[in-house]
């Protein structure tokens, strides 16, 4: 009798390089992706297709877009467990995509948290189509690849949920097609927040750039923008709601630690708070020091084996993702090309 090998669950995640990835991109997403990753079998994209959703200067994209997937390598994601790939060379995200559009209503389309957002100051007449639609190629990405856990910081799991509608509703009007997936959030760092204010969540296409760091933010910027970060007039560090500035670096600190923030909070509290920040602005410089060395000699010295592991990692995703279109293919009623 020959040992089967035990079939592993599949996760899928992504990240749009719409910007330069900041510290809430690498502890809501790549750490626990890759504090995962020999559990699972991985598909990490580098969802491209969702940065055109608002326009992007095309050099600049192509830039981050390798950028992105160097930032994947160094924080350690294996290629040899894990397939990294450009969400735009694999095709069958935007087929699947259509098909899932032709089944998702306008009304809970209208009710995404993002959208609202993103689309706030904009005339209803100038609102970018792409950016209504976008959470149904998210459910795309994830469903062609029969996911079953979706690493995910706090923000995007709405999008996930209406993933789960989708694929729910598609295989009550066909037949089972798709695995219903589960967001996968991270125990501490699920929502960092915005260093200016504690109240927004870090996202990498703010206008402040004192507002987030970057990965690739060097000590003496990560120094400064923690010291400048917005906290309060208590003086006293504590893991406290009505303390939204220090709870956000504790929250910090605990991610990149693995400890728990009430623990960081009783050691730091008596040290006041120009101490504390210069010890989390360390802990931060620490982390991402390795990163961003790795990183710099991919994207220069090992471009080459950079874009070999990403042709890799897309004939992989184009293989398992070719078998689901197939399948909802034929479910609708279109015919599956030959071969
Ligand atoms: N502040 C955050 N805290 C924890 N997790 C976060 N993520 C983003 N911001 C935080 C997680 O990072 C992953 C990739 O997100 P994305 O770039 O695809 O889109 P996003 O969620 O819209 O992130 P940004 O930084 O806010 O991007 P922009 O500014 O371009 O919209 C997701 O898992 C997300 O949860």
């Amino acid at each position: 009798m020959t040992d089967q090998p035990i079939k592993k669950s599949i996760v899928f995640s992504g990240i749009q390089p719409t910007g330069n990835l900041t510290l809430g991109n690498y502890l809501g997403a790549i750490k626990n992706w890759v504090q995962h990753q020999e559990a699972f079998e991985n598909l990490f994209c580098v969802v491209d297709l969702h940065a055109i959703t608002l326009r992007q200067n095309p050099a600049e994209l192509r830039k981050r877009s390798l950028e992105v997937a160097a930032i994947y390598l160094a924080s350690g994601i294996n290629p040899k467990e894990s397939a990294i790939f450009l969400q735009s060379h694999v095709p069958e995200h935007t087929q699947l995509s259509w098909i899932l559009t032709c089944n998702s209503y306008m009304g809970e389309l209208s009710r995404m948290t993002q959208y609202k957002t993103k689309s706030q100051n904009k005339e209803g007449e100038a609102i970018e189509a792409g950016l209504f639609t976008y959470p149904i190629l998210m459910a795309a990405d994830i469903l062609l690849y029969q996911t079953e856990f979706v690493p995910v910081g706090q923000d995007q799991v709405q999008h996930v949920e209406l993933t789960r509608d989708l694929a729910l509703r598609f295989n009550n009007a066909y037949s089972p097609t798709f695995t219903i997936p589960k967001a996968l959030l991270p125990k501490a760092g699920a929502k960092i927040m915005d260093l200016s204010d504690p109240m927004k969540k870090m996202s990498k296409s703010s206008d402040n750039p004192n507002s987030f760091i970057r990965i690739m933010d060097p000590p003496e910027d990560i120094k400064r923008k923690i010291s400048r970060s917005v906290t309060d007039s208590l003086g006293v560090v504590a893991y406290s709601p009505e303390q939204p500035g220090i709870m956000n670096l504790l929250d910090i600190m605990a991610a990149i630690s693995n400890r728990a923030p009430e623990e960081l909070a009783k050691e730091y509290q008596h040290c006041g708070y120009k101490a504390f920040k210069e010890a989390c602005a360390q802990t931060i410089i620490d982390e991402l020091a390795p990163v961003q060395q790795r990183v710099n000699t991919l994207l220069t010295k090992e471009r080459g084996e950079l874009e070999e592991i990403l042709a890799k990692g897309a004939q992989k995703a184009h293989f398992m993702a070719q078998k689901t279109l197939r399948k909802v293919y034929k479910k609708v009623g279109l015919i599956p090309p030959l071969g």
